[in-house]
């Protein structure tokens, strides 16, 4: 299988689930900084031109993170990263949507991308201010979520994977303060195997 992917995108949380999963797959860079995700060749495979995308063997693709993460955990369960119980399940598509939807697509979204958002120029600071209170927001649940806690539901699963690559951003490009459960978490995720082979296959340092 293939996981389309653009370094230090939201397909990072995607590779490492992958590499998690100890699966075969080929990483292939598409590059939407170049405008590579509207080319034909891509849209005939996904033509929402977004990553992460995951091509499976038989030519059938999987898009949109949450259930990119839900059908790796599910199709590969040696590796464990489908929480045991049906409490835990929960909890890591409670953390992978909001991450996904709240903090990604309405926080840093508006910080990166106001456009989107407010077509007037003389509306982007207001719209990235916005966009920095809901990404801040959001670090704050998350930083309850882990209260106690290694992984959002406990154990590592694929819950974890869409809270890490919204904690990259924050450390990594926006150079916040990380809450402290946050911190810790990050901190954890990146000391992991598959964490370290994925930051390097995508030229990524975390300072
Ligand atoms: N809802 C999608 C969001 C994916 C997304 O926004 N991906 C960004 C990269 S982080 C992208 O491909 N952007 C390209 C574009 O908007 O042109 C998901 O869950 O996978």
């Amino acid at each position: 299988m293939k996981l389309f992917y653009t370094p230090g995108a939201c397909s990072l949380g995607i590779h490492v689930l992958l590499e998690e999963s100890g699966a075969a797959y080929t990483p292939e860079l598409l590059n939407i900084r170049e405008g590579a995700q509207f080319k034909p060749e891509f849209v005939a495979i996904n033509s929402k031109s977004k990553v992460p995308t995951l091509q499976k063997d038989d030519g059938a693709v999987i898009t949109e993170f949450p259930a990119i993460a839900f059908w790796i955990a599910a199709s590969y369960p040696q590796a464990k990263l489908m929480p045991a119980t049906v409490d835990g399940q929960a909890r890591a598509l409670e953390a992978t949507d909001y991450a996904v939807a709240t903090i990604h697509m309405q926080g840093f979204s508006r910080m990166f991308r106001p456009v989107n958002f407010a077509p007037s120029e003389g509306d982007h600071e207001a719209v990235k201010d916005r966009g920095k209170e809901l990404f801040t927001k959001g670090l704050a649940w998350l930083d309850k979520a882990l209260e106690g806690k290694d992984y959002v539901a406990g154990d590592f699963s694929f819950g974890d994977a869409a809270p890490f690559y919204v904690t990259f951003w924050a450390k990594e490009r926006l150079k916040l303060d990380l809450p402290p459960n946050v911190a810790a978490f990050y901190a954890r995720m990146l000391a992991r195997p598959a964490v370290k082979k994925v930051m390097a296959a995508e030229g990524l340092v975390a300072a």
